[in-house]
C-alpha cells in the first residue's frame, strides 16, 4: 500500500510536470479528468480509487490539489513546469514576502536575482516557516526577504494561488534584502 504522501508526490509529478508518464491529458488550464486519472494511475500500479484520492486531496498539508465544483476534474494549485493557465488574478502583495533557498544558490541569486527556473513562477511565502521548509529541500537553508510591495509599485505582477503561495515572475536583485 502506498502512503498518502507517496500518492501526493506522484500526483505532483504528473499534474505539474509530466502527465505523459501515465498518458494523462491535461487541458489548457491544467485540469485532468478524475476518472481518467484514477484509471491511468491503476494501469501504472498505483492502486487508488475516489475515496483514496479524496482523502489525499483533503488531508494534503499544503492543499496542493483542488477538484472543480463538480468533482469531475482535478488540478495542482501551483508549482507547474508545464505551460498551463491557472487564470490567476493579480493581487497586491504585502510589504515583504519570503523566499527559502539554499546557501549554494545565494551567490548566483545575488548576481542575477531569483529566477523561476523550470517552473512557471518564482514561489514566495508570507511566513518564514513555509519558506524554511521550501529552502531545506535544496540544502542548508537561507531565507531571502523580497520587497514585494515595492516591486508591485514598480509594475511587477503578483498572484496568490488557491493554496496561498505567492507567485511572481523573476525577482530582480535590487528587490532582495
Ligand atoms: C533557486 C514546492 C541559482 C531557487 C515549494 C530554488 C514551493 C536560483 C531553486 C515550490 C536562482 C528552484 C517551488 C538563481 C532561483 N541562481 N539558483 N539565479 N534563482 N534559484 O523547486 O522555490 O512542496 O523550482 O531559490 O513549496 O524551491 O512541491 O523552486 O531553490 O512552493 O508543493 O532555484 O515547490 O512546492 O527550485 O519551490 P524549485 P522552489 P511543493
Amino acid at each position: 500500500m502506498k502512503t498518502n504522501k507517496e500518492i501526493s508526490k506522484f500526483l505532483s509529478l504528473i499534474l505539474r510536470h509530466h502527465p505523459e508518464k501515465i498518458g494523462l491529458n491535461l487541458d489548457k488550464n491544467g485540469w485532468a479528468n478524475v476518472e481518467e486519472l484514477i484509471q491511468k494511475m491503476n494501469q501504472n500500479h498505483w492502486q487508488i480509487d475516489r475515496n483514496i484520492l479524496n482523502e489525499v486531496v483533503i488531508t494534503n498539508d499544503k492543499q496542493r490539489f483542488i477538484f472543480d465544483e463538480t468533482k469531475e476534474k482535478i488540478r495542482a494549485n501551483q508549482g507547474h513546469s508545464i505551460d498551463i493557465d491557472l487564470n490567476l488574478q493579480p493581487v497586491e502583495p504585502p510589504e515583504i514576502l519570503y523566499h527559502g533557498t539554499a546557501t549554494k544558490f545565494v551567490g548566483s541569486i545575488r548576481n542575477e536575482g531569483i529566477k523561476k527556473q523550470s517552473r512557471q513562477h518564482v514561489h514566495l511565502s508570507e511566513n518564514i516557516e513555509t519558506a524554511t521548509k521550501v529552502g531545506q529541500r535544496h540544502g542548508k537553508v537561507v531565507i531571502l526577504k523580497v520587497k514585494a510591495k515595492e516591486m508591485h509599485k514598480k509594475g511587477f505582477v503578483f498572484y496568490l494561488s488557491e493554496n496561498n503561495v505567492w507567485l511572481t515572475d523573476n525577482v530582480e536583485k535590487e528587490f532582495i534584502l
